[in-house]
């Protein structure tokens, strides 16, 4: 269904709570990442600094935000600008573009009744632009944005309450907008769960009595979010058989670092953990063995249900899709650097890393591709891949941003040989075709885009558009194929 190139989606991928903006509008209510301040002072390569939010620093920024900026609430204002920038998307010969709607549009409480008309309204505007522009849109329905309310009266993710909630607004979507969409993703890295539980559960170390019922209950969240994942698909594959649904997962690549069989083992174990065990349930259906002793031998007892694991049996993704960024080392004695903004790893003396300490490795992506195919025989996209720098315009309004071009490049070009290995691949959507608020550090300054936005990381600006260099060199190889 996928093989015919001329259909292969080429673009870029966003998130609501990273560009909208319009953040009461229609009478939205907050979403936990548009609670997390901006803090100039953050050492950027530090992830216990990026992530060292606690719960009291979220509800703060409700009732008394100490003058504090919170960037997401305001994002690129894309909700008043949708048009303009869809018409620069479809200029660059972007022909997919990867959104994500906000929850806390649709039911601002989380529980109520009936979907606000306004959400409803301005997704359609905007799946139509699309369409007028001949882009595909592909939705991710929940980026990052858990509601607040739904984490203040039922715990988040924790609580199997919320997988009805979600659905609810499912049924809403789907019944709204599937004549607009095609492929959903129900989350956005369902991973991050794992890595930081207050944005992906909604549940905070505070509130548990040790670190191994922190755990515990983050896999139990994360069990949920399998369940509302399998919903998704029965749903769409019962009533809607026009559409198809993909799982999302942030792809934790690895390397042993020497060929010390104690470092391999070690890093086949890590890969276990950190990324074949979500694609695994998601893509055939069960928890591995693998999982089952490591919840033994870490005395984590989850609750599970004989429903929950026929759902999932019966309910397996139509294709896979994963961000891709870096990728790391394991093994003894190794020097420690950012991969990605979520884990740290060991350093590659092979690779180039960014200002973030994230490795940059090209070939990685190749092999990720080849290893998912070959493991799961399903359609892949690859649905983030990008590279963020501290960027400024320059005073022809231009900004040369050539590091990007490379990284691009390099990483097409390798899709490109995984295509030619076999590999069945459908899209690719950069992170990102406009720069947006940087998903950990809430930065503005950390740009990903083929467009330039102006504003600051206080949302001082014109919000004015301007096209980078990387943005011709995308428009010239969708006209002419070359790299
Ligand atoms: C992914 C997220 C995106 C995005 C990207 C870049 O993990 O899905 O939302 O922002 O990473 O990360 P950052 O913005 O932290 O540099």
């Amino acid at each position: 269904m996928y093989k015919n190139n001329k259909d292969f989606l080429w673009g870029g991928a966003t998130s609501a709570c990273q560009i909208e903006g319009g953040y009461d509008i229609g009478g939205k209510s907050l979403t936990i990442s548009e609670m997390r301040p901006f803090n100039p002072k953050l050492n950027r390569k530090n992830l216990s600094e990026v992530f060292a939010y606690n719960k009291q620093d979220y509800i703060d920024s409700i009732k008394n935000d100490k003058g504090l900026h919170y960037p997401k609430r305001y994002g690129i204002n894309f909700y008043n600008n949708y048009k303009e920038d869809i018409a620069l998307f479809k200029e660059s010969g972007m022909n997919v573009f990867r959104l994500s709607i906000s929850w806390a549009r649709f039911f601002p409480k989380g529980d109520e009744e009936n979907p606000c008309k306004e959400a409803i309204e301005f997704y359609k505007n905007v799946f139509t632009e699309c369409h007028k522009n001949s882009i595909e849109p592909v939705v991710t329905i929940e980026h990052s944005d858990l509601p607040y309310s739904i984490i203040e009266k039922y715990n988040g993710w924790l609580n199997p309450v919320t997988i009805k909630l979600f659905m609810k607004l499912v049924k809403v979507l789907f019944k709204e907008f599937n004549q607009y969409v095609k492929y959903w993703m129900p989350f956005n890295e369902i991973n991050t769960v794992l890595m930081a539980p207050d944005s992906g559960a909604g549940i905070f170390r505070e509130d548990f009595k040790n670190e191994h019922e922190y755990l515990q209950a983050s896999y139990q969240s994360l069990h949920h979010k399998f369940i509302a994942q399998a919903e998704v698909v029965k749903l769409a594959h019962s009533d809607y058989k026009n559409i198809h649904i993909g799982c999302m997962v942030a792809n934790i690549s690895t390397y042993p670092i020497d060929c010390n069989p104690i470092n391999v083992l070690e890093n086949e174990k890590y890969q276990q953990l950190m990324k074949y065990f979500f694609f695994d349930v998601m893509a055939k259906g069960f928890y591995p063995t693998y999982m089952l002793k490591y919840f033994k031998n870490n005395s984590i007892v989850l609750d599970i249900s004989d429903y929950d694991l026929n759902l999932l049996k019966e309910n397996t993704v139509d294709f896979i899709s994963f961000s891709y960024y870096s990728s790391g080392t394991m093994g003894q004695k190794n020097e420690e650097v950012n991969s990605s903004n979520l884990v740290l790893l060991g350093k590659n003396p092979f690779l180039k890393e960014t200002e973030w300490g994230w490795q940059i490795d090209p070939i990685g992506l190749r092999i990720t591709l080849n290893d998912l195919w070959n493991r799961y025989n399903l359609p892949l996209f690859i649905s983030e891949n990008g590279i963020g720098v501290l960027e400024e315009l320059n005073s022809d309004e231009t900004v040369d941003d050539y590091y990007r071009i490379d990284y691009l490049k390099s990483h097409i070009k390798q899709l490109l040989l995984a295509i030619e290995d076999g590999v069945d691949l459908f899209g690719y959507t950069m992170w990102t075709p406009i720069d947006v608020v940087s998903a950990s550090t809430n930065e503005m300054s950390k740009r990903y885009g083929m467009i330039y936005v102006d504003y600051d990381d206080y949302h001082k600006g014109t919000g004015k558009r301007y096209k980078k260099s990387s943005f011709h060199w995308f428009k010239n190889f969708r006209k002419t194929g070359k790299l």
